[in-house]
């Protein structure tokens, strides 16, 4: 294992030699490894085509082995995705009880295949930590991760949906701490809206609350994961470039001097996006499946995905890795955009 610094928070040294240099780096979560995405399973074949999205921004036709987990070669297209667009990939994770910014190919598919791995929030850092346990991180952990990493702060990261408020917080309040994150951490967030199981209009109230400013790339509609687009939710900002959206981070943080982290909506590619309509059906038909078999809490996105898998003609599969990847990409342009800016702090 190749780290700078010991104890509980080790920065990768190629991350590390990034940041020390001022060249782009984009932060990964691994809760999408762990918990998001399963292990069996083929994206549709129409979706690695050459030529399509997903080769453009990696550079290339995928070379995918339908024998290798599922999960690692998604984290692995997603790193290739922000090498190719020229920044540098910190994957994040718990391994052993040491929060890791950045990882060893070999750590990483240990990640991917270790079925007892945890999902930690930030909350979980310690407990976790003290039984040397490993994990994937969800957006808020990774939020604060990318805030520990040295010798400078990762400011720009990238996830496939955040966590937000779920149906029935009347009644229960489950409100992810992704959005306590996007409150107080200063960083970037590139994703496709918020996971499809929540209320979104409730979540983009709350993001509204909190004074985290959600920007569409490209759109005035909410992105809803895999689905495309909202029909009727609104986003309150929209801007269409990269260099505009690093304009407004560098505002944002350094002359208005806000703390808070900045949501950059980024739609699902069309080609690969399933119709909402259909999609509120089955996300319908899964939660009421799993109240009935008496799954909550965390269990429940993957307990949906895995529905929705089952449902021979649909693969949101495909959906997943195409949003995961365009993401990605696009918090690279934006890294690369930022330090190609005119004074270029980290
Ligand atoms: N979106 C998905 N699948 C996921 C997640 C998001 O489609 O697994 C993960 C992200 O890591 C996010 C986390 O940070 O779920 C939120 O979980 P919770 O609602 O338990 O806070
Ligand atoms: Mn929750």
């Amino acid at each position: 294992m190749s780290t700078s610094d010991p104890g509980f928070v080790r920065t990768h040294s190629e991350v590390a030699d990034a940041l020390a240099e001022g060249r782009p780096v984009v932060g990964l979560e691994t809760a999408v490894l762990t918990h998001g995405l399963p292990r069996d399973g083929q994206p549709a074949p129409g979706c690695l085509r050459a030529g399509g999205r997903v080769a453009e921004l990696i550079g290339g036709t995928p070379a995918w082995d339908a024998d290798a987990p599922l999960n690692l070669q998604s984290v692995q297209l997603l790193e290739q995705a922000v090498r190719h667009a020229g920044a540098v990939p910190a994957v994040i994770a718990m391994i052993d009880g040491a929060l890791r910014i950045g990882l060893d190919p070999g750590e990483l598919e240990a990640l991917a295949l270790d079925e007892t791995a945890a999902k930690a929030s930030n909350r979980d850092f310690g407990p976790l930590s003290a039984r040397n346990a490993s994990a994937g991180t969800t957006v808020a952990a990774s939020m604060r991760a990318c805030r520990l990493a040295l010798p400078a702060p990762i400011n720009i990261f990238a996830t496939g949906g955040i966590g937000g408020v779920h149906r029935g917080w009347s009644t229960r309040p489950d409100i992810s701490a992704d959005l306590r994150a996007l409150a107080t951490e200063p960083v970037l967030v590139v994703a496709s809206g918020a996971k499809v199981i929540l209320d979104l209009p409730a979540t983009l109230e709350a993001l509204d609350t909190l004074g985290v400013p959600v920007i569409g790339y490209g759109t005035d509609a909410l992105p809803i994961f895999t689905a495309g687009l909202s029909d009727d939710l609104v986003v309150p900002h929209r801007l269409d470039d990269s260099p505009a959206i690093v304009d407004a981070c560098r505002r944002h943080w350094s002359d208005f001097g806000q703390s808070s982290g900045v949501l950059v909506v980024n739609p699902c590619p069309a080609d690969d996006a399933i119709d909402p309509h259909r999609m509120d059906v089955l996300v319908d038909a899964g939660l009421a499946e799993a109240a009935a078999q008496g799954i909550d809490g965390s269990s429940v996105t993957p307990f949906l995905l895995a529905s929705m898998i089952s449902d021979l003609d649909l693969n949101p599969i495909s959906a997943n890795l195409s949003l995961l990847i365009s993401n990605a990409a696009l918090a690279a342009r934006i890294a690369v955009d930022w330090h190609a800016g005119p004074d270029s702090p980290s």
